[in-house]
């Protein structure tokens, strides 16, 4: 059908995805909780004209959050004129995603009581680094379909394979494989609007990092000196698959320190404590680096938190010299530790 169309199938556009994924940071509360939550809404429109003519578009734009969760899109089109047929390309990342099954809709199929019977949408993995799927129907002359008139083509199914932001490129490049919409004749193509859809492939994430408060510290929002601080990331899907996560912290716009992160599974967390620091310090920053099962990395922001400094005498840590440090110095009255 594509030759009697006089079709020319090449081969699809690269397009390239970095694999982004995002541990985004809202403002902090007093008790120093950072919710870090990114999380995105899944667009629930379904069998809608979302475009006016001449539109082809993907439905639904939306979020997933871990490795492994299948969707379904569909491909819709939207067209004035009378038509004789359509070419779909839809190219993915194919690092983000793996479409693992496709077909023409049963339902709403833009060619309804004009299909012509058409190998099922091909499914290729292996076109320069990225995925594509390629689906073509038309009318046997000379029927056609009467425009305007909105429908479907085809719907794809996708498996997550790691996090990112990913387009669902609907590419008309004229010099690749492109989609196209073909008038009754078979030869002149209808001008019209591809509109890609998006999918962002987000972590959930939770970074809190609190002061540790050593005896006889009192507690506290802030780290003071020589006090160790405790981050812990918490990812909230449990089935994205980290297989490690870095740690990487500064003192004063220093040299980085690297380390990896402990995971705590009984509570299902990241952890590290970063050290003390000296009354010299007064800034410590540091970052996330999770990495997932096939080596995809997430890297957070970059977070950082003073240290507060005490006055001298005050032995409790509340930024004051009262009865209280008196105390503690009397409590602990004759002790020593001989070097
Ligand atoms: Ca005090």
């Amino acid at each position: 059908m594509v030759d009697r169309r006089g079709v020319i199938i090449s081969v699809l556009t690269m397009f390239c995805l970095t694999a982004t994924l995002f541990l985004t940071r809202l403002p902090a509360s007093q008790s120093e909780v950072k919710n870090n939550m990114h999380v995105g809404a899944l667009d629930t429109r379904k069998s809608t004209v979302l475009y006016a003519t001449d539109a082809m578009w993907i439905e639904p734009n939306l979020s997933v959050n871990w490795v492994g969760l299948r969707f379904n899109v569909t491909v819709w089109l939207n067209i004035t004129e009378d038509v004789g047929g359509c070419q779909v390309a839809l190219l993915y990342n194919r690092t983000h995603l793996m479409c693992t099954r496709a077909n023409y809709t049963s339902t709403g199929n833009y060619f309804e009581g004009h299909d012509l019977i058409m190998p099922k949408p091909v499914i290729d993995t292996s076109y320069l680094g990225n995925g594509s799927v390629l689906a073509y129907e038309d009318c046997w002359p000379p029927d056609f379909v009467v425009g305007p008139h909105s429908g479907t083509m085809i719907w794809a199914e996708f498996e997550v394979l790691t996090l990112g932001n990913s387009t669902l490129d609907l590419t008309t490049e004229t010099s690749t494989l492109n989609n196209c919409v073909i008038a009754p004749d078979g030869i002149h193509l209808i001008s019209f609007t591809p509109h890609d859809g998006y999918v962002m492939l987000s972590i959930d994430t939770l970074i809190s990092w609190n002061p540790t408060c050593p005896r006889p510290y009192v507690p506290s929002n802030y780290t003071r000196v020589n006090e160790p601080t405790q981050v812990i990331m918490n990812i909230s899907q449990t089935v994205y698959n980290l297989s490690s996560v870095l740690f990487h912290y500064r003192v004063d716009a220093g040299e980085w320190w690297n380390t990896t992160m402990t995971y705590n599974s009984t509570g299902q967390l990241w952890e590290l404590t970063i050290p003390g620091q000296s009354n010299s310090t007064s800034t410590v920053e540091f970052f996330i680096e999770a990495y997932d099962n096939v080596g995809i990395a997430a890297t957070s922001e970059t977070f950082s938190y003073p240290i507060k400094h005490l006055p001298v005498g005050d032995l409790n840590g509340d930024f004051k010299v009262d009865g209280k440090d008196i105390a503690t110095a009397a409590l602990h009255y004759g002790e020593a530790i001989f070097p």
